[in-house]
């Protein structure tokens, strides 16, 4: 499955009107580490590796250029797919593979994600904390088993969006603001490659 998901930026009025008349899912605590090197060889490709309690993802992009208004990414969620797609030996297991290729963790993020239904779409309301910050983040998303119908599930969640009277608007996510605040050079590169907006 191809998860198409928008982020959004959320005040309380906001958050409120979302959630008139929506179902709740539940609450879910995890926390995510995410690997790379100091030549930064996945994320400059934006790709985005992450072990989350302790179980590995990979996040491929599938969108081109910088002028997307949602994020589109393929997720790899088995060890043997995630090992393909990055090339990785196919003896061992990624947690004993990433040390001897010089990958390390540079983002450790805990997420408090509660989950609700409105409609055809899954709301997922973020409260990632950080050693010394903490970030609130909303991300509307949709569920699509075709790269065809991409397209036609980010026009839906834009039009819902609007019609939930939400600001349109570039919105970095968690890591990406723990990156921007804590990590300038790892952000000014991904910057600089045209990965995220500056
Ligand atoms: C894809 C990505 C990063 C990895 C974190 O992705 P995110 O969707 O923020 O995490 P999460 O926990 O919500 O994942 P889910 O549980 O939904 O699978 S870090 C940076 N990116 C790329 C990226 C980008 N290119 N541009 C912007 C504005 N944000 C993120």
């Amino acid at each position: 499955m191809i998860e198409v998901e928008k982020k959004f930026l959320l005040g309380d009025e906001d958050t409120a009107r979302l959630l008139l008349d929506a179902r709740f899912l539940g609450e879910r605590v995890f926390t995510d580490i995410y690997y790379d090197t100091k030549e930064l060889t996945l994320s400059l490709l934006d790709k985005w590796l992450r072990a989350r309690e302790g179980k590995f993802e990979l996040k491929l992009p599938l969108h081109s250029g910088m002028n997307r208004l949602a994020d589109q990414y393929d997720e790899l969620e088995d060890e043997e797919s995630i090992k393909n797609a990055l090339g990785f030996p196919r003896e061992g297991v990624i947690k004993d593979i990433l040390p001897a290729l010089q990958y390390t963790p540079f983002c450790t993020c805990k997420t408090t994600r509660r989950k609700y239904q409105k409609g055809e779409f899954i709301i997922d309301l973020d409260l990632a904390e950080f050693p010394d910050f903490s970030y609130r983040i909303g991300e509307i998303e949709l569920m699509v088993s075709e790269k065809l119908d991409i397209a036609e599930a980010t026009e839906k969640i834009l039009v819902f969006a609007r019609e939930q009277k939400l600001a349109i608007a570039p919105v970095r996510g968690k890591v990406t603001e723990y990156l921007r605040r804590k990590k300038p050079d790892h952000y000014r590169a991904l910057v600089e490659a045209k990965i995220i907006q500056g």
